[in-house]
This record gives structure tokens, C-alpha cells and sequence, in this order.
């Protein structure tokens, strides 16, 4: 027979969930909301862009929309004033704001990447403490391969994942004792429709080159590990899961087709 703890129920068969995701307007904050509610969760779908999550929630039941800006503390506390219950944060909002070489370093670009990848998620996860901790929730953080490689170019993005990565580790110590999971999953080539034309200001072309010839990953293979890392059986705390196309060994080495 099993030990007791090995056969606790999963969060896949408990009663009706919480989740909250940031970020939820499209990419794998979109596809992470879409299939929670899929599974049966509650989710609160929360971005800056309101008539995208109510597109999402007409078109998939179970999910709720809130305007959130994760740079605003009067907006976060209103998302957690919200929420009834909290048993999952998935703290996903985030991007990049340029590519440029430390030398030329655009000082705003790179506060406004500190701002919404690292503070952002210091100020939802802040406002949602208190409902996670009653429910022993779980974080999951969007982190990247950018938290733990470097490349010429990346500094502004790659800082701030290098901070996400602490402040996971973090959470985690500070936490344990509350019965909180804190988790990261680090993708890297994802192919959205945003992450790059974001990050190039709009540029498609330069945009489309950093996929080129390579079977990229898609949001929702990011959002099946994260769902995967929140339905775990709760004695269970996956640190930490990095994701990569099989074409990228490394931020540098990704083997393109010609
Ligand atoms: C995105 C991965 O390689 O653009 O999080 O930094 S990368």
C-alpha cells in the first residue's frame, strides 16, 4: 500500500480552485488561463488590456477578466480586494524591452523591465499573500533561460530574470513555513505573437529572424508545464523546470534549419 501522503489528492481532483494569472491578455499567460479553466479551475485572467481577457472569457468558461497593471501598487491591491480565495498565483507578466548592448543602454527601457518583471511580481505576489497563505497556495512564477544564461545584448531582460530566479529561491525560503509552493518554469524560444515584436518596438522582420528555421516552442507547451507544475500532489514543490526547443542547446547555440 502506498504511504498516506502518496495518496493525498492532486489539486486535478479537488473541489473547484482558484487561480490567478497576470499577464493573461495573450502568450502563455492566455494559454495558461484558457487551460486551467479547462481543468476546472476558477481563474481570474488579469492584465492591463481589458477587452482582450473579455475576449478570452466569452470564448472559454470559467475565467474571469481583471484590469490589473503590475507597475501600479493601487492595482494590484485592487486584484487582490477581488479575489475571495487564491490557491494558485501565476505570476506571468513580464517582457522585454530591447536588445541593445550595455554600452548603449537605454536607462528607461531598463527600469521599465525591472519594473514590471521583477517589482511587478513583488507587488502581486505582496497583494496576494494573504489569501495565498490561508489556502497554502502555490506561486508559479514565468521565469526564463534568460534567469540563468546571459547573452550580448540581453542585459536589461537578462538582469531582471536573474532577479525572478532569486526571488524564487527566495519566496520559497521565506515561505516554507507558511505551507506555501513556490515554483518557476524557465522557458526559452517561445514563439508568441508579442515577446519579440515587443522587444523590437514593433519590427516584424527582426522579429520573425529569431525563429527563423527553428521549430520554436508555443505558448501553450509553457502553459501545459505550468499546469503540470500546479497540479502536483501538494507534498510535492517542483523548484524549478526549464523548457527549451530541442533546436537550442543554449542561448547561443540554437542549430537552425536553412
Ligand atoms: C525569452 C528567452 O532567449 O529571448 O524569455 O531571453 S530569450
Amino acid at each position: 500500500m502506498l504511504p498516506t501522503r502518496n495518496r493525498a489528492p492532486t489539486n486535478l481532483s479537488a473541489m473547484t480552485r482558484t487561480a490567478v494569472v497576470t499577464g493573461a491578455s495573450s502568450g502563455i499567460g492566455a494559454a495558461t488561463a484558457v487551460l486551467l479553466a479547462k481543468q476546472g479551475w476558477e481563474v481570474i485572467a488579469a492584465a492591463r488590456r481589458l477587452d482582450r481577457l473579455e475576449e478570452l472569457a466569452a470564448e472559454h468558461e470559467g475565467i474571469r477578466p481583471q484590469q490589473l497593471d503590475v507597475t501600479d501598487p493601487l492595482s494590484t491591491q485592487a486584484l487582490a480586494d477581488s479575489v475571495a480565495a487564491c490557491d494558485l498565483l501565476v505570476a506571468n507578466a513580464g517582457g522585454a524591452f530591447d536588445l541593445d548592448p550595455l554600452s548603449d543602454a537605454d536607462i528607461d527601457a531598463w527600469a521599465r523591465m525591472y519594473d514590471v518583471n521583477v517589482l511587478g511580481l513583488v507587488r502581486s505576489v505582496q497583494a496576494l499573500l494573504p489569501a495565498l497563505r490561508a489556502a497554502k497556495g502555490h506561486v508559479v512564477m514565468t521565469g526564463s533561460t534568460a534567469g540563468y544564461w546571459v547573452y550580448e545584448g540581453g542585459g536589461g531582460y537578462v538582469a531582471a530574470k536573474h532577479a525572478v530566479a532569486a526571488l524564487r529561491q527566495i519566496l520559497r525560503l521565506e515561505e516554507v513555513e507558511h505551507g506555501l509552493r513556490v515554483s518557476e518554469v524557465a522557458p526559452g524560444m517561445v514563439k508568441t505573437p508579442e515577446f519579440s515584436l515587443t522587444r523590437f518596438a514593433g519590427d516584424q522582420a527582426r522579429s520573425d529572424a529569431v525563429y527563423a528555421g527553428v521549430d520554436a516552442l508555443v505558448a501553450e507547451d509553457i502553459a501545459d508545464v505550468i499546469v503540470w507544475v500546479a497540479t502536483r500532489p501538494r507534498h510535492v514543490n517542483i523548484d524549478l523546470v526549464q523548457v527549451t526547443p530541442q533546436q537550442q542547446a543554449a542561448s547561443h547555440k540554437v542549430i537552425r534549419r536553412p
